[in-house]
């Protein structure tokens, strides 16, 4: 079986490659993603570690002047029409010549200092030529890394407390996740931006699968609110409807930190001020997104200074982060093999996007249910950093199993197991690879 999917998910990538960057699938992301490009250079570091390094470079040569590295990078040359909401719409300020490859102004979860050293790491197996080639793309990506780090951790700490918040559901990459109804039930939804503006991506998957109209909606006006403001930072939390503290965003802006410990080692920078910045934002996490009444971490909503309810995937990430308390640990294990969530001991299956037993779980609905790859390989990696090796060969197991069974789709039905959502999609082919190696 591992033959047959290595060859599988080494040909989906190889299909999904677009001159100088990969997309997560041909038909429904033609553009480059930022978090996706993280996922996409830890599988390319066995098969291909030029394109992963290209991946990267591709895109944080678009990371504008204050550091902020886009969420999306739009290829210039897909027609404008093959996404929404498209260049045109996102309408960013010129910056470094470099208006003929637009971005938007959004960012996304920043994994990208853990596999720039997943990369790194694995070079020397490649031969000392392809070692000496990720030594230089290392230094090439540092002071660009720590930019990013710091605009997250600057600017963006809207709520004073230490934490990056999310200005968007986009931010966090689990879109319509219910651990942002709270909050996004004060966002406006002007649904005539709808019959002014067109969605593309329920032409091309089951409106069933994908966030409402209603949730769109409200996606444009806060892209909109953002641009108009220039998509400056100041006074997020008085002047902008949505800005949150996500666990498994800030989560992997720790790790990040961690990361960066071991490259600045390689590149002959001082490892201590990250691995102090490590250890604030966990310090953050666990005081300021830790319910202590229900023992689980959700996110917070900067404007009014509470949890959200719902209890998500993102309440598990903060396993991560090896400077976490045990008793949190303990609590994030309780939880993922609880009925919420049942480990594959239970279900057989990887964990899904929300608690099963809501009233409100989706089976179809893309982050309201659905299992994703993407966050099940974080939390396999969160068991290994606390030791629950037993656990996390299970995970593996089970992730590995799934995608065997069938194929590389973007989410899984957490029931079935069933593929959904787009075929082909690059995180899960390129993680299936890590998972096999
Ligand atoms: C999904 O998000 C995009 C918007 O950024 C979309 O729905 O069009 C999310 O699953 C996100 O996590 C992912 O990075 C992106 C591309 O795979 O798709």
């Amino acid at each position: 079986m591992s033959a047959d999917l290595w060859n599988s998910a080494a040909h989906v990538l190889e299909a999904n490659w677009s001159h100088d960057h990969m997309v997560p699938s041909r038909r429904l992301y033609p553009h480059q993603w930022s978090w996706d490009a993280a996922f996409i250079a830890i599988g390319l570091a066995y098969t291909n570690p030029t394109r992963a390094w290209r991946d990267l470079r591709s895109l944080f040569e678009a990371q504008w002047p204050d550091g902020r590295v886009p969420h999306i990078v739009f290829d210039p040359g897909t027609p404008e029409n093959d996404y929404f909401p498209g260049p045109t719409f996102w309408d960013v300020p010129a910056y470094g010549g470099r208006a003929a490859r637009g971005s938007t102004g959004l960012v996304q979860p920043p994994l990208h200092a853990v596999a720039a050293w997943e990369v790194y790491r694995r070079a020397a197996s490649h031969g000392t030529s392809c070692a000496r080639a990720a030594g230089d793309e290392l230094a090439w990506l540092y002071p660009r890394l720590v930019a990013q780090q710091e605009y997250l951790t600057g600017r963006r700490d809207a709520g004073g407390d230490g934490l990056a918040s999310i200005v968007h559901p986009w931010e966090s990459g689990l879109d319509n996740s219910p651990s942002w109804d709270a909050a996004m039930s004060a966002v406006p939804a002007d649904l005539t931006l709808l019959t002014r503006f067109q969605r593309r991506d329920i032409e091309n998957a089951d409106a069933a699968h994908r966030p409402t109209d209603v949730d769109y909606a409200r996606y444009l006006g806060l892209v909109l609110n953002y641009r108009d403001g220039s998509y400056a930072d100041t006074d997020l939390a008085w002047r902008h409807d949505f800005v949150v503290e996500c666990p498994s965003f800030n989560s992997i802006l720790a790790a990040a930190e961690l990361a960066l410990v071991q490259i600045a080692g390689v590149v002959g920078a001082d490892p201590e001020v990250h691995r102090a910045r490590a250890q604030k934002i966990t310090e953050a996490i666990s005081r300021h997104l830790y319910d202590p009444a229900t023992r689980t971490f959700r996110s917070r909503d900067v404007r009014t200074r509470t949890l959200s309810p719902a209890r998500c995937v993102n309440g598990l990430m903060p396993l991560l982060l090896p400077g976490l308390p045990t008793e949190q640990a303990e609590a994030i294990m309780a939880e993922a093999a609880s009925p919420r969530f049942g480990l594959p001991e239970q279900t057989g299956l990887p964990v899904p996007s929300y608690d099963r037993t809501a009233p409100d779980f989706d089976p179809l609905r893309y982050w309201r249910g659905p299992i994703w790859i993407n966050v099940n390989w974080l939390l396999r990696r969160g068991m290994l950093v606390h030791g629950y090796r037993g656990e996390a060969e299970d995970l593996r197991t089970a992730m590995v199993r799934l995608v065997h069974r069938s194929g590389h789709f973007e989410y899984f039905h957490p029931v079935t197991g069933e593929g959904i959502g787009a075929p082909a999609f690059s995180w899960t082919a390129a993680l299936s690879l890590d998972l096999l190696a």
